[in-house]
């Protein structure tokens, strides 16, 4: 058994005091508003510790994965928001360790430069995630650097040209073999926190939708939360953040997506990185089990 996720109700013991009681009357302080809001979980996990949360969305994800049904799952957002960190955190899990299988950028650059897809190199009948591909993109930009407007429906339309496939592969498929089943639209919390409503991001996200298929299902996945100030690293405060409530909110209001299509995420990034945590992972493993689920059930989950 591993560390509860929420405390468990304890039993009372009935202990027969071996000393006098002292009656004393007690001081009644009142906790803090702020502290009070914060340890309301305004999300709950599933099961009550991090290894039980797992092993249900491993179970998940192996029943709505079947190795017949290949789904591709397409990654898009803004340069930076931790699209192709995402993929590394998903292999990371899978394989149990960190996993750089997509480049990350360092600096300031934006880093994917083409459409690149992932498969797990492991045979699809042992594979966790059977044949699913995860397809990474170029950034979007609101300065005209970043992906394309005809790449971004290229990629929503699966004609896109994949710089990963070898000679081979490019010839022996289909060019609409790579239509999504669904598409994770990834965003930084940091991002979505300093925002304004007048932001240039808005219209952005309202086009992006406009252009998903309506037979394809679309998540977000929110990133960057360790690095909202009421969290801080501190992985068990993300269902509890007050900031990231409101993140979610601003985004549920601002795009029009219903809260539980809305997976606030840590990636497997610079230290963290080292070790394979069940904490860490039950975040993403939900936002991943809840893309197959929709990649298997088709349509769109977002309400408008
Ligand atoms: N602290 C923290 N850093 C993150 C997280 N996710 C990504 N990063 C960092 O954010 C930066 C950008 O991550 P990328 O995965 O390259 O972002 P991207 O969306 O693929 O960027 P482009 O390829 O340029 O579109 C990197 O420095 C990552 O280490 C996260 O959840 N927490
Ligand atoms: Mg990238």
């Amino acid at each position: 058994m591993g560390r509860p996720l929420t405390k468990p109700s304890v039993p009372v013991a009935h202990v027969v005091p071996v000393v006098p009681v002292v009656h004393v009357a007690p001081v009644v302080r009142e906790a803090p508003v702020d502290a009070v809001v914060r340890l309301q979980p305004w999300r709950k996990f599933v099961m009550n510790t991090a290894e039980e949360c797992e092993t249900y969305y491993k179970a998940e994800i192996k029943k709505a994965s079947v190795p017949e049904n290949g789904y591709n799952l397409v990654i898009i957002g803004p340069t930076g928001a931790g699209k192709s960190s995402y993929i590394n955190s998903i292999y990371a899990m899978l394989e149990g360790s960190h996993s750089c299988v997509a480049r990350v950028r360092a600096n300031g650059d934006n880093c994917t430069k083409e459409c690149t897809i992932y498969k797990s190199k492991t045979d699809q009948e042992e594979c966790l995630i059977g044949d699913v591909k995860i397809i990474d993109t170029m950034g979007i930009q609101t300065d005209g650097n970043g992906i394309t407007d005809e790449c971004l429906n290229a990629v929503l339309d699966g004609k896109v040209e994949i710089g990963n496939l070898d000679e081979k592969e490019k010839m022996t498929k289909e060019r609409t073999s790579f239509r999504p089943h669904a598409v994770i639209i990834v965003v930084s919390a940091r991002h979505i926190e300093s925002t304004g409503n007048d932001s240039a991001w808005r219209p952005v996200f309202h086009d992006l939708f406009d252009r998903i298929p309506t037979d394809v299902s679309s998540l977000i996945v929110i990133t960057h939360c360790d690095m909202l100030n009421d969290i801080n690293g501190d992985l068990n405060k993300v269902y509890s953040s007050v900031r990231l409530k409101a993140v979610v909110e601003k985004i549920g209001r601002d795009i029009g997506v219903t809260h539980e299509h809305i997976f606030p995420v840590v990636n497997y990034v610079g230290e963290s990185a080292r070790h394979v945590t069940p904490l860490q992972s039950v975040y993403i493993w939900e936002s991943i089990m809840c893309a197959i689920r929709a990649a298997k059930n088709k349509g769109k989950m977002i309400q408008r």
